[in-house]
């Protein structure tokens, strides 16, 4: 899985720099092997847990848990004690400090010899929320976060003459896995610049960035920064991923940058699947063609174009964690995975994302947001009678949360913090509105789409 550390690409001193701190990666080594042989005087257990922050620190405990063979689940930062206490719970996994500085004793210094770990086993378990109920942990292997990897360079021409700048949160897909794996797997440097601002953007340009990802929120404030923008002509290759990329960012940037953005298309469940290629033909809203070993299919209406994505390949989870139902719902009997997002795929098998096939799934600064866990988190107060959560269409964000209650005796702000006491910090609604009943159908099903008529 790591290359870079096996000494392939030799060391410098300026491997990985998170958030303004910088290592090599022998000290990432070292401070990695402390994680695992920490986690080896554990004895068995099941996972272990870290407050993903932005941080030399998350970095270690990733790789560590690597080197241990022990899956790492990387906790929000900002999640309220309710989410932290269902994700440790429902993972089973043991929380643990990292100190980036502390080396374990030579004694019980982590084996050199290859990871006991076999391809197949957990790597990763990353919660994610489904439309409904609290988030179920997903499963990544080895094997599939490496197949992944490998795919997404060839796609991007990503090597060890890269720079990869980004400032992503490193519990999910985007940030964890291609931001700070893909730079460890191609051994391209990293500069996490701690936050995606325009400014932190520009300034890792003007020192030898070249490779950049974004949600489709970092590029939109990017392309509102026309200074910062214009730095980023230096780079090779803007890519942009989780959310849909709308078309006047995609024009702003071309036109500011230089640069056609690359998009590409992936779940937490599947990794990356779908992405254009560095020097190939990009259009915009366009996600690009399957990557090496994908195969997707769309799930049509007899007679229609657009349908259910389906597909297939060596990037997929292992699973939900304790959850074999869900897990099998996820997949179609013959075995194709049912992504939930509509899609259409043009002559040439460029594939364009069209929606999504479930309103409950909110994707907000390319969070991904269930409506459901937002709702039991209201309905948890004890003034909240009723509460339907909708994504609203938003400029900056793509979409923004926005709850129906039916209470009385509570002000919006309070309902607000009390989400966010909860849940994550980004999972709070943006706008509060009063209504006298949620608009049901007659099985007593909410409307969510009338919610919205007569604004
Ligand atoms: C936010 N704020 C609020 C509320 N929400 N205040 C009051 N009420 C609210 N409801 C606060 C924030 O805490 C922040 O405060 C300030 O308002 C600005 O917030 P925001 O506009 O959200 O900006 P931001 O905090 O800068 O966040 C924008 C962001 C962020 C940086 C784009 O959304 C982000 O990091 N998104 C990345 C998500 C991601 O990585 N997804 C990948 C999933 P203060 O300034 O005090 O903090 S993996 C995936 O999807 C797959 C596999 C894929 O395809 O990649
Ligand atoms: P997550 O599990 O957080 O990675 O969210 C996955 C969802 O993000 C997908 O099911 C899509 O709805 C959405 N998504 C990711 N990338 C794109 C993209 N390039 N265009 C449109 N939607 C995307």
């Amino acid at each position: 899985m790591l290359t870079a550390l096996t000494g392939v690409f030799g060391d410098r001193a300026d491997a990985v720099s998170v958030a303004g701190r910088t290592a090599s990666y022998e000290e990432l080594l070292g401070a990695a092997g402390t994680v695992a042989a920490d986690l080896a005087s554990l004895g068995p257990v099941r996972a272990f847990a870290v407050t993903a922050t932005a941080s030399l620190e998350t970095v270690a405990a990733v790789v560590g848990g690597l080197l241990a063979g022990v899956p790492c689940v990387p906790m929000p930062p900002d999640a309220g004690p309710a989410e932290r206490d269902h994700i440790l719970r429902d993972s089973g996994a043991r929380p643990i400090e990292v100190d980036f500085a502390r080396r374990a004793p030579a004694a019980s210094a982590a084996p050199t010899r290859p990871p006991a770990a076999a391809p197949e086993d957990p790597a990763l378990i990353l919660y994610t929320s489904g439309t409904t109920g609290a988030p179920k942990g997903v499963v990544l292997s080895t094997a599939a976060i490496t197949a992944d990897l490998d795919a997404l360079a060839d796609a991007w021409e990503w090597s060890a003459q890269d720079t990869l700048v980004h400032g992503l949160p490193l519990f999910h897909v985007h940030g964890l896995v291609l931001g700070v794996l893909g730079a460890l797997r191609t051994g391209s440097r990293l500069v996490h610049t701690g936050r995606p601002t325009p400014e932190a953007y520009a300034e890792a340009a003007e020192a030898g960035g070249s490779l950049y990802f974004g949600v489709p929120t970092v590029w939109s404030r990017i392309a509102a920064a026309p200074q910062a923008a214009a730095a980023l002509s230096r780079a090779r290759l803007l890519v942009s991923g989780s959310a849909a990329l709308p078309t006047p960012v995609f024009r702003d940037l071309e036109r500011l940058t230089g640069h056609r953005p690359v998009e590409r298309y992936g779940m937490t469940e599947t990794l990356i699947t779908v992405s254009g290629r560095a020097g190939g033909a990009v259009r915009p809203g366009a996600v690009g063609t399957p990557l090496t070993g994908i195969r997707t299919r769309i799930a049509a209406e007899p007679g229609a174009e657009i349908g259910e994505l389906q597909l297939v390949g060596p990037t997929l989870f292992s699973g939900y964690l304790g959850r074999p139902e869900a897990t099998a719902a996820a997949f179609t009997e013959d075995g194709w995975f049912r992504t939930g997002d509509i899609a259409a795929v043009d002559g040439d098998g460029v594939h364009r994302i069209v929606g999504r096939a479930s309103t409950d799934m909110i994707k907000s600064g390319g969070y991904r947001i269930g409506a459901g866990e937002i709702e039991n988190a209201l309905l948890d107060h004890p003034r909240v009678r009723e509460a339907a959560v909708i994504g609203v269409p938003d400029a900056d964000l793509g979409e923004r949360i926005v709850a129906f209650v039916v209470a009385e005796g509570v002000t919006g702000a309070e309902l607000t913090e009390f989400v966010a006491t909860h849940l994550s910090v980004h999972k709070r609604p943006r706008e509060v509105r009063f209504i006298a009943a949620v608009p049901r159908n007659a099985m007593g099903k909410p409307q969510k789409r009338l919610l919205l008529d007569g604004e």
